[in-house]
């Protein structure tokens, strides 16, 4: 990959930390030498653009990565798309533009799988980016994340900054929203597998057909790869993060039963929409790299359970109304 960057002595502004990518990249970079800078929501509503402006030239990031989004799962994305695309660009606009205004040396944006065609050829690469229709229930977003991945492509040709984007495959762990009408689904069938448990075999509700394949990549491995692509790679395409494997939404209720324990049956909900058919994306790229995931889906849903135990405990989960 070309292009290197020493992370040692910057400083690292991570936008979104308190979200499941952004966090993951906070505790990523703790192991790296360099000084990592966050903006409390409270502090900083990163749709302002005159107060993203003040603080980018207040603090003088020399990093900047991207984090920050709306995101949520395929009914919150169909039911809200002013939210889905005017916060989307909005936001990460603000950011971008303040950044060069900063003179920041390298930003990472990320994007989403569902930047592609509906029907890209399998698995998607790279360049597979505006040959075709987008899928309509997250039209909204992707739209949003296209033209975050174009700007930045834009500011390196017109003013020839390092500015770069990572697109990964459907992310889940610790951290992540747990509301089931927001939520995407691996913790939604894993909240819902949990409240089942010693129900004597109750139906697990599994939104669609349990056809649709999807690629799962767990949020550390995710944030490794960014910190590895801040590093390494500096170049005018966005750059696919996925582990290249996926499994269908039948198979995966299995697999989340099977972690959770008790004994739920599962049942197909044909009211509800099944989104795009298949997102495999060629990460190619990536693994030439000698790049590759270190959690495998099992182990995953092993930890991100975990996690929601500890957090239901505490009472500190993102569950919405009840
Ligand atoms: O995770 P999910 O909401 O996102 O849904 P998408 C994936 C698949 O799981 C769909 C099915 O086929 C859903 O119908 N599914 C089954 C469920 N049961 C459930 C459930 O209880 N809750 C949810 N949420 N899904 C999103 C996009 O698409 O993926 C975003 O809308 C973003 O824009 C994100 O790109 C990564 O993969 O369909």
């Amino acid at each position: 990959m070309d292009g290197t960057f020493d992370l040692k002595g910057s400083r690292v502004f991570v936008a979104g930390h308190g979200g499941m990518v952004g966090s993951a990249v906070v505790r990523r970079l703790a192991t790296e030498d360099c000084e990592i800078l966050t903006a409390p929501r409270e502090a900083l509503d990163l749709r302002d653009q005159e107060g993203v402006r003040r603080w980018m030239a207040d603090r003088r990031p020399d990093v900047v990565v991207i984090a920050a989004a709306r995101v949520g799962g395929i009914l919150a994305n169909d039911r809200f798309p002013v939210d889905f695309l005017n916060d989307n660009l909005t936001l990460q606009t603000n950011i971008i533009d303040s950044a060069f205004r900063s003179d920041v040396r390298k930003l990472l944006f990320l994007g989403s799988s569902c930047i592609y065609p509906k029907l890209a050829p399998q698995p998607i690469r790279e360049d597979a980016l505006l040959t075709g229709p987008l899928e309509p229930t997250n039209e909204w977003y992707a739209i949003a994340k296209i033209a975050g991945l174009k700007l930045c492509q834009a500011y390196r040709r017109q003013h020839g900054v390092d500015y770069i984007s990572a697109m990964p495959a459907n992310l889940y762990g610790p951290g992540d929203n747990f509301d089931l009408d927001a939520s995407h689904v691996i913790p939604a069938l894993m909240r819902k597998a949990h409240a089942l448990k010693g129900s004597g075999g109750k139906a697990l509700d599994v939104w669609g057909s349990g056809k649709p394949l999807r690629e799962f990549l767990y949020v550390d491995d995710a944030a490794d790869a960014l910190v590895f692509l801040l590093k390494n790679y500096s170049g005018d395409s966005h750059i696919n993060v996925g582990t290249g494997q996926d499994i269908s939404i039948a198979d995966l209720a299995g697999a989340v039963v099977s972690v959770v324990g008790g004994d739920a049956r599962i049942t197909f909900d044909p009211t509800k929409p099944d989104g795009a058919p298949r997102k495999l994306m060629d990460v190619s790229r990536l693994f030439a790299t000698g790049w590759r995931p270190r959690y495998a889906l099992r182990s995953g849903l092993e930890r991100t359970y975990e996690w929601f135990l500890r957090h239901l405990e505490k009472g500190d989960l993102r569950l919405g109304p009840t």
